[in-house]
């Protein structure tokens, strides 16, 4: 039986620490489908646009090796329809997400991976705008 991955991020100003837990996710199964937030949502959870926009991540995000699919996240309160809508056995997360979407642990194993250390968007915008 085929194991389908999904995960998802803003993957804003793409970096090696994006990479390296879309690569882990893919390596939990036989498909990783990536749902990448929507500008809305970004501006509503974090009160900024992202620096590129979702059509950008999304086709950065689509041309990674590791990636079958791709979609727009356009609220968190849809995580539990995505899941089940794209046939998802197992969701991935970075850790600064540990224990928040436990509860939907019965439709799919839920497993939340290391952070890459010392590197975000946040601090690349704050170092390239010499703010740091
Ligand atoms: N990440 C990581 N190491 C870093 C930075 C990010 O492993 N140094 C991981 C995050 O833990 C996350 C993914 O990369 O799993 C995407 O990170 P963000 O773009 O910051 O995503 P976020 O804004 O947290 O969006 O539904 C949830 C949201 O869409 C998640």
């Amino acid at each position: 039986m085929s194991r389908t991955v999904i995960t998802f991020g803003t993957f804003d100003v793409f970096h090696v620490g994006h990479l390296r837990v879309i690569e882990r996710a893919a390596a939990l199964g036989d498909r990783l489908v990536v749902g990448v937030s929507a500008d809305a949502l970004n501006i509503k959870k974090k009160g900024r646009a992202p620096v590129f926009s979702e059509g950008e991540r999304m086709e950065i995000v689509a041309a990674l090796k590791p990636v079958d699919a791709v979609f727009r996240e356009d609220s968190l309160e849809q995580k539990r329809d995505y899941i089940i809508e794209h046939g998802a056995d197992v969701l991935v997360m970075g850790d600064d997400w540990e224990g928040k979407f436990d509860e939907f642990k019965d439709v799919c194993d839920v497993v939340y991976l290391t952070r890459t250390p010392a590197i975000s968007t946040t601090a690349l915008i704050e170092k390239i705008s010499g703010t740091a």
